[in-house]
């Protein structure tokens, strides 16, 4: 096993033995051959695609079995060997469906095309198959994007929002990872595009959510429980959530959100509900000791699981492409749709959850609400009211050097406002920091993909500031990461022209020195260091 894909990787390195996540060796190892069927499957796909050939199930079996790699989705074995057969299976039926002599021609196909389920456990599919330190480290950054990008495609397809150019591009880029012939200056294309299709990404979730559910509005979350029995939603799957909400109607059983799941309090399409409570506990690292606490069931619809306690193991539930050996899953049907019965059936004999906090939190202040008050921000910034924003969007984890984004939340000067997205909020959302003006001074637009609402904001008032460069706004980023989607929106906002953004608490272990220089030269990207040092270069950019 050799796993650096996320931010707690073992001493910033690599995870060789089990997984600091608690991915067991066997299931890292068979993840990299899944990796490696996927790009089996994107040879021959690119070939059926010029051939007018590409089907929908491959499209979706790629997301899928790309997100299932996300840090803390799939730690099933089973669940892994199941996608390696499948795919071997899909790989096959596309070749034969490829016109006669277009494999025939091909001599001396890549290993890539030739594997087969016998010999896959034999090949070096891992990270260190790749010698060269550089074309290492930017295969690895390119995959880990088009893992955020498979993640946020699987969203929004879900919905029913797809786009080819992005299905193809992330074969492209899985065939590329394999290609020997593409040098330092070709994959570092290809990772710069990655950010670009990532954009493509962000917007066509963001266009999916808004045009299902309605326009988050700004929404004040309840943070208390009440004296019902309860279910409770964690990951990011909105489609998850309305199925539980509609089959919960009328049952008495209240449904609580957990960790990225939050912002769906902001919704339109959810307030209807009036067993939908509010939000319960905080983000994914914490869920040990809150799920404990919950008493009722628990759905785990995305990423972020951890191995479960034996305390509330069989209360725990994964749908979706999420799996932990001995949970149940709850399987989607032909049409789409999920049956939450026994999660309903076992909320019935559940004691109400225990309060953790009481209050409240305000959130729902993506794109559409923001602008809503874009005058008034406008006008704060030109009296001088507000001198800056500082976006800290991203991530939360489980190491104690995040107490830094509470600290530099607690240290900014009261008349800069903190816009956020992701479950990185948790470390200061719960601060009532105040507002300036009625505008809150944490500006909340949602899950880590509304991080794209962010971008939209910044590109309006650079706009009506007149700016054409949007580094020329007083924004500045201090960007959390944990997984692999933070990846690519990283790589989102490079794309985007965003430069000087401060990265922590720590920089991705893949990263080579020389595609740092690359990264530092061209974007000016930072490693964080200490709030009184930040804080003196982030309050004086631009
Ligand atoms: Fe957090 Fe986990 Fe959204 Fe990530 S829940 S860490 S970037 O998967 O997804 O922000
Ligand atoms: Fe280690 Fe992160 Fe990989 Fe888990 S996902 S094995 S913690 S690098």
């Amino acid at each position: 096993m050799f796993c650096n894909q996320c931010q707690e990787t073992f001493k910033s390195i690599g995870c060789t033995k089990n997984g600091v996540c608690g991915k067991k060796g066997e299931v890292a190892d068979l993840q990299d051959r899944l990796i490696y069927v996927l790009k089996s499957i994107s040879f021959y796909n690119l070939k059926a695609r010029d051939a007018g050939l590409n089907e929908e199930a491959t499209d979706r079996f790629i997301l899928d079995g790309f997100f299932a790699t996300l840090t803390n989705t799939n730690f099933d074995k089973k669940e892994i060997e199941s996608y390696i057969k499948k795919g071997f299976e899909l790989r096959d039926s596309i070749k034969t469906k490829l016109p006669s002599g277009i494999t025939d021609a091909e001599k001396d196909l890549p290993a890539v095309a030739t594997v087969t389920p016998e010999n896959i456990g034999s090949l070096d599919v891992a990270v260190h198959s790749t010698a060269d330190e550089d074309i290492r480290s930017l295969r690895e950054l390119l995959t880990y994007g088009m893992k955020g990008m498979a993640a946020y495609a699987h969203h929004a397809y879900i919905l029913g929002y797809k786009d080819e150019a992005i299905f193809e591009f992330i074969e492209k880029g899985l065939v590329a990872t394999t290609d020997d012939s593409l040098g330092v200056e070709a994959l570092t294309g290809l990772v710069l595009e990655c950010g670009q299709k990532g954009v493509l990404t962000l917007a066509l979730l963001d266009k999916a959510n808004t045009e299902t559910y309605g326009n988050p509005e700004p929404t004040v979350v309840n943070i208390g429980v009440r004296d019902r029995p309860g279910i409770l939603i964690s990951g990011h799957d909105l489609r998850d959530l309305e199925q539980l909400l509609e089959q919960t109607k009328g049952t008495g059983i209240d449904i609580y959100t957990h960790g990225e799941m939050l912002p769906a309090n902001s919704y339109p399409a959810f307030k209807k509900y009036d067993n939908f409570v509010g939000n319960y506990g905080n983000a994914w690292w914490r869920q040990n000791e809150e799920f404990e606490k919950f008493n009722g069931p628990i759905l785990l619809t995305t990423n972020c699981i951890i191995p479960p306690r034996e305390s509330y193991r069989n209360r725990i539930y994964t749908t979706g492409v999420v799996g932990f050996e001995g949970l149940t899953h709850i399987y989607e049907k032909e049409d789409g749709t999920k049956d939450f019965t026994p999660l309903i059936e076992q909320a019935k004999m559940s004691n109400p959850p225990e309060q953790l906090e009481s209050g409240t939190i305000v959130g729902g202040f993506a794109h559409e609400a923001a602008l809503s008050v874009a005058d008034k921000i406008i006008d704060a910034v030109k009296s001088g009211a507000i001198s800056r924003f500082i976006v800290m969007a991203g991530c939360d984890g489980r190491h104690k050097e995040r107490a830094y984004y509470t600290d530099f939340a607690k240290a900014l000067p009261k008349d800069t406002v903190i816009l956020t997205a992701g479950c990185a909020k948790y470390r200061y959302n719960k601060l009532d920091l105040g507002d300036i003006g009625g505008i809150p001074r944490v500006i909340d637009a949602g899950q880590c993909n509304d991080s794209y609402s962010l971008v939209v904001i910044a590109q309006k008032l650079a706009e009506a500031f007149g700016l054409k460069d949007i580094n020329d706004l007083p924004v500045s980023y201090n960007i959390a990461w944990y997984e692999q989607k933070a990846v690519l929106v990283l790589l989102a906002l490079l794309s985007l022209g965003v430069k000087n953004i401060t990265l922590g608490p720590t920089l991705p272990a893949c990263v080579s020195p020389n595609v740092l220089k690359v990264l530092v030269d061209n974007f000016n990207i930072r490693a964080n260091t200490t709030v009184e040092a930040d804080m003196k270069v982030l309050l004086n950019q631009a």
